[in-house]
């Protein structure tokens, strides 16, 4: 099992890890010296597979007085190292689907994977053996309480939900009644990406946020979904997300369609929040718990 989740990770990272791979190997083919045209590769290689230009700019200098210090010989040693030092960019935490009983808000701007997510989370938590339901809060799109049904119904959960154009708050509460009547491990809550503005889509996850901490009997955590093909972008607006409802976890998705699945260390590093799975393609086994070894291994290495 440990084999095919590495070589799914690896094969979802390819597209990352042919760039910096290919970037890393034109810089070993250049020669075994440490110079400073080697180091200067080394960051663009880094800043090239969105890691974030402060994170690139510590890892190279960390590694550089490591190379220094413990008398690397040679290119090949450095890159080595390379591995450890992206694994330790990672913030650890705990990882909210673990906690029973929980209420989780699924966060994040529209098309990141939010329902999909939920609904393969709910799948793979009932194959465990625990008690789910899933509350469909984004009341906009008709076709969202759809798809997450066909989940559900894939999973054997319920769905609680309410007409369209419904308060999504009120889905929430509803949601977490139910969930505390009946006893259930996990609750997760399903929530619209996009609203008029920024402004309006966080006072109304605010809202969300509040009514179901008040009403829910479990602790409530809040998990942003980000895809990783929007880089920076995705960067910044995890930010906001943050500073407006304060994130327990993130879930990375869509690894396997960038070259730039550097932005996992960013993201981690600067909001100092875990990443708690990454989703590297659209099937159910895709979405994987994540580990920060493996993850800098199937980045750098591809192993
Ligand atoms: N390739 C790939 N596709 C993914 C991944 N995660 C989600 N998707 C796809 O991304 C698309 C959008 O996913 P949704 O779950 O609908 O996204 P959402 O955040 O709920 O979107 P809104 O409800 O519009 O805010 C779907 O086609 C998913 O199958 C992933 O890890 N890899
Ligand atoms: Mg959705």
């Amino acid at each position: 099992m440990e084999t095919s989740w590495f070589s799914r990770l690896a094969d979802g990272l390819s597209k990352s890890r042919e760039r910096l791979g290919e970037q890393l190997n034109v810089l070993l083919r250049r020669g075994p010296d440490l110079d400073a045209a080697f180091w200067e590769g080394l960051e663009d290689a880094l800043i090239g597979g969105d890691v974030g230009i402060t994170a690139t700019t510590e890892i190279v200098d960390s590694l550089r007085s490591e190379a220094a210090r413990k008398a690397l010989p040679d290119a090949t040693a450095v890159l080595e190292h390379l591995v450890s030092r992206i694994a330790e960019e990672f913030v650890d935490g705990p990882d909210p689907f673990e906690l029973s009983p929980v209420t989780i808000l699924m966060v994040g701007v529209n098309g990141t994977g939010k329902t999909t997510s939920a609904g393969k989370i709910a799948r793979q938590l009932t194959a465990s053996g625990r008690s789910v339901l899933l509350g469909s809060a984004d009341t906009y799109r008709a076709a969202a309480s759809e798809q997450l049904d066909v989940w559900a119904q894939r999973a054997g959960v319920q769905v609680v939900r309410r007409e369209r154009g419904a308060d999504p708050a009120a889905v929430a509460y509803d949601a977490v009644s139910a969930a505390d009547a009946a006893g259930i491990d996990v609750t997760l809550i399903d929530t619209a990406g996009r609203l008029h503005t920024s402004t309006d889509l966080m006072r109304e996850l605010q809202k969300v946020k509040r009514v179901t901490t008040e009403k829910s009997a479990s602790p409530v955590q809040t998990v942003l979904v980000m895809d990783a093909t929007t880089g920076q972008n995705g960067l910044v607006q995890a930010k906001e997300f943050n500073s407006a409802l304060g994130v327990d976890a993130i879930i990375l998705t869509k690894l396997d369609g960038t070259a730039k699945g550097g932005v996992a260390v960013a993201v981690s590093r600067e909001l100092r929040i875990p990443i708690v799975r990454v989703g590297v393609g659209e099937r159910i086994d895709d979405l994987r718990p994540f580990d920060a070894t493996a993850f800098a291994k199937a980045l750098v290495l591809g192993e």
